[in-house]
């Protein structure tokens, strides 16, 4: 499907000696360089599109979004898909609820989600994927899979096949979970480990056999049905950018058991491991104490914002504010925050000389490669600024550069 229109990135003046991007990978706890040679692949996890993009997602976007404008900063070509999950349970079920077409619903919801990514600036990925067009693909997958012993079918006359987690090579290097953290989060996150006639209980659904009422696809010699999660993203990414990715991405409700499993499916697919060579984790945006989500319905949507008049500029400011692995609270306060710093940047543009502005380029450069460090980014930003609007600095190529610095390296336009 299309993604959506992307804006110019500015391109900075070079400086011998920028930092590569280090970045925290959850498989080996550890922040590590992500400094690929020539092109960076990324692969983040994208809406299931049955409510508004809300706070929680663009946070997450625009975490790897950084990701983005570091690499291309760097020189690099980043090849960079997202997935768009328009098959799921949870979209059939506020469909069903709603008394609405189910596919009327996706399209409508991933409409607003590119509006949203395009008023936050997100640079579109090069491949924006449905589940449903990469069906035939998954088929294949899974009748592999299956081949190899490591995919069986239920005895229990529903046509649906699980993927056997003792054929993943190193299962649980990812999450470093125990049994029975896994069995919880499994539960809870679309899984099903009281299902009879599982080989382990925590083996993950590849292929959900036809049921009444339900939309169905061909499946080949699975017969009919339609695709599960984790192997919708595994035979999307692997399919766009090759055995080996650079950066998996998304929000750190998806480790378990999502990048565990969809991990696993495609490292005995390919034989090659680690599927990824960074498992990134952007913290979750709650708000009043609880996680934002649609499952609980307390939502902040961009849109809503973005009716009201906000700039989404400030929008982006306020969740730049907070570290992007960090789990923080959207509040009136952080909105606040944002529309008053992006004020102030913007009246410091306009000022006619500051301090350096290649030190201000070098000092935002540093910042974000050290583990994507926004908040940093952003004070070096607002010294600069408070500097500049105080007739400090005589640099009266300053202000500009400071302008396409933020531009291209935290998506903020002035
Ligand atoms: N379609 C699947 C991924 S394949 C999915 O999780 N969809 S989602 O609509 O629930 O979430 C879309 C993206 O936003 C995912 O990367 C998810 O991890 C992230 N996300 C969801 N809720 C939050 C939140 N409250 N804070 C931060 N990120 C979130
Ligand atoms: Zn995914």
């Amino acid at each position: 499907m299309d993604a959506w229109i992307g804006h110019d990135v500015p391109r900075l003046p070079e400086s011998a000696d920028r930092p590569p991007l280090r970045l925290f990978d959850t498989a080996r706890a550890a922040v590590e360089p992500s400094a690929p040679q020539g092109t960076g692949t990324m692969y983040v996890c994208g809406i299931t599109p049955y409510d508004a993009t809300h706070l929680g997602h663009a946070a997450t976007m625009i975490a790897f979004d950084l990701v983005n404008r570091m690499w291309r900063d760097a020189g690099l070509d980043v090849k960079y898909v997202q997935n768009v999950t328009d098959i799921d349970d949870p979209l059939l079920e506020r469909a069903q609820r709603d008394g609405e077409d189910w596919v009327v619903l996706a399209m409508r919801e991933t409409a607003l989600f590119r509006e949203d990514m395009e008023a936050l600036r997100i640079i579109p990925p090069a491949h924006y994927v449905g589940a449903v067009e990469s069906i035939p693909k998954i088929v294949g997958h899974v009748v592999e899979l299956v081949g190899k012993n490591a995919a069986y079918r239920l005895e229990d006359g529903t046509g649906d096949v699980y993927f056997d987690i003792t054929a993943a090579p190193d299962w649980g290097y990812e999450s470093h979970l125990s049994r029975e953290e896994m069995t919880v989060l499994s539960a809870e996150r679309g899984g099903d480990p009281e299902r009879a006639g599982k080989r382990d209980p925590l083996d993950p659904l590849l292929w959900r056999g036809a049921r009444e009422g339900e939309p169905v696809w061909d499946g080949g010699e699975l017969g009919p049905g339609r695709p599960g999660w984790h192997i919708e993203c595994a035979t999307i990414a692997l399919g766009l950018l090759g055995d080996t990715i650079d950066v998996q991405g998304g929000g750190s409700d998806l480790l378990y058991p999502h990048h565990e499993c969809s991990a696993a499916h495609a490292e005995v697919l390919t034989g090659a491991a680690p599927f990824a060579r960074h498992y990134a984790h952007a913290g979750m945006i709650g708000l009043a104490g609880e996680k934002m989500s649609k499952s609980k319905g307390n939502l902040v949507f961009v849109s809503r914002l973005r009716g009201d008049g906000v700039d989404p500029m400030a929008v982006r400011l306020g969740l730049l504010a907070g570290h992007y692995r960090s789990d923080r609270e959207w509040t009136d306060e952080v909105l606040k925050a944002g529309l008053q710093r992006l004020a102030r940047w913007r009246e410091a543009a306009a000022a006619p000389s500051g301090p350096s502005g290649a030190g201000l380029l070098g000092a935002v450069r540093e910042a974000l490669a050290d583990d994507l460090d926004a908040p940093a980014a952003l004070a070096v930003v607002d010294a600069w600024a408070d500097a500049a609007l105080a007739g400090a600095g005589d640099d009266a190529a300053a202000p500009a550069l400071m302008a396409r610095t933020v531009d291209a390296l935290l998506g903020i336009h002035l």
